[in-house]
């Protein structure tokens, strides 16, 4: 790998000269698709905001110098007309990257202008993102600080509760668990409950609601527990990369067309627990834009001057995380042509 040497500085790689320059490109291509989904927010139509934000995505891929693959996307190549997994993107004169994404997390949230809608992409090299089919995953991630096996898929949630409040130095009745509010959760969020602690149902977004755990003095929110969508699932496991933090996912494999799929995508073992560094490693940029304001957030915002979106950036090689406030005056860059 050529070097570069900056003046007096560190040697830096050709490879992380590229990568930090595409942590800035990514923020243009999540602002893009969190725009174009706001337009559509509080309409009622998830259907149309999600392909608006699918759109704009796309269009903003295809203009990074990069030979992007989708390893996590809008759904297998017959059931999605874009930004399916297994879809080229990028110009495809740069370097080969793996690419999650999902252009409109929460797709319902933003149709009814519900908090914590996000346009949320990750990037690796090739092989580092996990590639799972679009089923569920049973979930369990906490903040940064603690030490490994804190918290379980193996242990019954109310053990990873007791080990988490012993960890941080507080009550069981000081710890809020983020749990999607689903019918399949009646048992886990009453385990949860029976042990004291405090549980937060969301209606949606659990990509938010795992990063939330990052900051448990701001959110609020010390664990997140329970089944979601293992897209999902890898993306915000993209983030802990970047930030910090446990998680651990297991597919949920229920059924004989799900695990021909997942077979079918290179997973042979179906009750396999992953930690973050199994579903990302290596350099991971991380980029989310808010489409409706929520706790991570502000979402896009449109006024006399112009578009203003908040962005966080992140690159698990440093762990750096930028904030980016963009003020948008020419607004005519929104538009499909
Ligand atoms: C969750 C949630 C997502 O899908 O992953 C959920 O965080 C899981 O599916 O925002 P169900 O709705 O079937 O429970 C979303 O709601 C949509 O991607
Ligand atoms: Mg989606
Ligand atoms: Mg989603």
């Amino acid at each position: 790998v050529p070097l570069r040497r900056s003046r007096g500085g560190p040697l830096v790689t050709h490879h992380e000269v590229i990568n930090r320059a595409l942590a800035l490109e990514l923020v243009r291509v999540t602002e893009h698709a969190a725009v174009a989904a706001a337009r559509l927010r509080g309409r009622g139509d998830e259907m149309a905001a999600d392909k608006a934000a699918v759109d704009a995505m796309r269009r903003e891929l295809n203009q990074l110098a990069i030979h992007g693959t989708v390893v996590i996307g809008e759904g297998e190549r017959d059931q999605a007309p874009m930004l399916f997994i297994g879809e080229e993107v990028g110009d495809l004169s740069g370097p080969r990257v793996d690419i999650a994404l999902d252009p409109l997390e929460g797709a319902t949230l933003c149709a009814k202008g519900q908090p914590n809608a996000i346009a949320v992409i990750a990037m690796a090299q090739p092989g580092s993102l996990l590639n799972a089919p679009d089923c569920y995953m049973d979930k369990v991630a906490i903040g940064p600080g603690y030490a490994e096996g804190i918290v379980s898929l193996d242990a019954s949630p109310a053990e990873n509760i007791y080990r988490l409040a012993k960890a941080k130095g507080v009550a069981i009745d000081e710890i809020t668990a983020c749990i999607l509010d689903r019918p399949r959760h009646a048992k886990l969020i009453a385990a949860v409950r029976a042990t004291g602690a405090a549980v937060r149902l969301i209606t949606d977004g659990d990509v938010a609601a795992v990063i939330d755990v990052t900051d448990p003095a701001k959110t609020g929110v010390d664990i997140y527990l329970g089944v979601g969508g293992a897209p999902e699932g890898v993306l915000a496991a993209a983030a802990l990369k970047c930030m910090g933090g446990r998680m651990q996912g297991r597919l949920i494999l229920d059924t004989p067309e799900s695990r021909r799929r997942a077979e079918a995508m290179g997973i042979d073992d179906f009750s396999r627990v992953y930690d973050v560094d199994d579903m990302a490693s290596g350099n991971v940029l991380f980029a989310a834009t808010g489409v409706t304001t929520g706790g991570l957030l502000a979402g896009v915002r449109f006024g006399p001057q112009g578009v203003t979106t908040d962005t966080i950036v992140m690159r698990s090689s440093t762990g750096t995380l930028r904030r980016i406030r963009a003020e948008h005056g020419l607004t005519a860059k929104f538009s499909a042509d």
